[in-house]
């Protein structure tokens, strides 16, 4: 399928892997960019080397055009900004903050820049920035996110800047796709779908609870610290509700998170261990390989998308 993002990235299919801490790393980059989608690197906390290494195990696996995701939250974010530029990714999708220092930087190395945004203010100052697309990610999606819902957000964002928008936030199948592609946008990113690919090094632990978790499962644990993160519920997210309803500081609230996600996706912790995954969890059933999760969702896109109109 053709839309104004496949042409902007020199893809086959207008699926974008989210760049989700630990889970994003060069395996399924690589598999997803392989099946024809754009695999993104997630450098959320990682040490600049360690972004440049992953980068360079995509490459030895595909000659296809991948990205890497910049948390800016992270102390590490102006380094892994310049390993990015240096090493000419593709794309660089950006989240957990505002991009405009480095748009200059990435733009002079030809990178295309995707900032998420979660509300319509921040796309239009992306936009205005120089951004080539922006994610619209609604608060549906796993880990940090905003409080607007995809299927308002998208409409909104798609409404107020000419830049193609690409949804993200509670999409997991083809019906989700085609939906999206009816709000307005040009491609959608995907996460939670991606965790249980069968490339993906997420312990099986964690695999299993996304699979077998249902509509309801996820909570948003640090509304009271202003750094709203969705995870499934378990012991940890128990423990970290009850001691913020009792006013607990932010320090003690990060001493319970603190590598908790580490934890979760290395060692599969699933009892104090941080289950990012979107609200979508209940929807993915089974491990499958990239290519087949994509081809699937195409296929039944492609059903129900039959009219020329929605493609751009
Ligand atoms: O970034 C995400 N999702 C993430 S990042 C992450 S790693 C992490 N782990 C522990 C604590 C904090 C982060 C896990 N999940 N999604 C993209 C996203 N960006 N969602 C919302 C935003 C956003 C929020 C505010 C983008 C811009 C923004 O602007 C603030 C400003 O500076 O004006």
């Amino acid at each position: 399928m053709k839309t104004e993002i496949t042409e902007l990235l020199g893809i086959e299919n207008p699926i974008i892997q989210g760049g989700m801490a630990w889970v994003a790393e060069y395996h399924l980059a690589a598999a997803v960019s392989k099946a024809g989608g754009f695999g993104i690197i997630g450098a959320a906390s990682a040490p600049p080397e360690a972004v440049r290494e992953q980068i360079h195990k995509v490459r030895e696996l595909t000659d296809k055009p991948f990205g890497v995701n910049v948390m800016l939250m992270s102390p590490n974010a102006a380094e892994v900004a310049k390993v990015a530029a240096e090493e000419k990714v593709a794309a660089v999708t950006t989240g957990a903050g505002n991009p405009g220092a480095y748009m200059a930087m990435w733009q002079e190395a030809g990178i295309k820049v995707i900032p998420v945004v979660a509300s319509v203010a921040m796309a239009r100052m992306m936009e205005k920035a120089g951004a080539d697309a922006v994610v619209a990610e609604g608060t549906e999606s796993g880990g940090h996110i905003g409080s607007a819902t995809t299927m308002t957000l998208v409409p909104q964002v798609a409404d107020a800047v000419k830049i193609p928008v690409v949804a993200a936030g509670g999409i997991g199948d083809g019906r989700g796709f085609a939906a999206a592609m009816m709000l307005g946008a040009k491609a959608v990113q995907m996460g939670t779908r991606f965790i249980v690919a069968k490339e993906s090094i997420v312990h099986a632990n964690y695999k299993e609870r996304v699979i077998k978790a249902k509509d309801i499962d996820s909570e948003v644990t640090g509304r009271s610290t202003g750094h709203p993160i969705r995870v499934l519920r378990n012991k940890m997210t128990r423990e970290y509700l009850r001691m913020e309803a009792e006013g607990a500081g932010l320090e003690e609230l990060e001493m319970l998170t603190l590598g908790s996600l580490r934890k979760a996706v290395m060692e599969g912790d699933v009892v104090n261990g941080s289950l990012m995954a979107g609200q979508i969890a209940g929807l993915v059933k089974k491990e499958q390989t990239c290519r087949e999760i994509i081809e699937e969702i195409m296929a039944e896109a492609e059903a129900m998308l039959s009219a020329d109109m929605v493609r751009g």
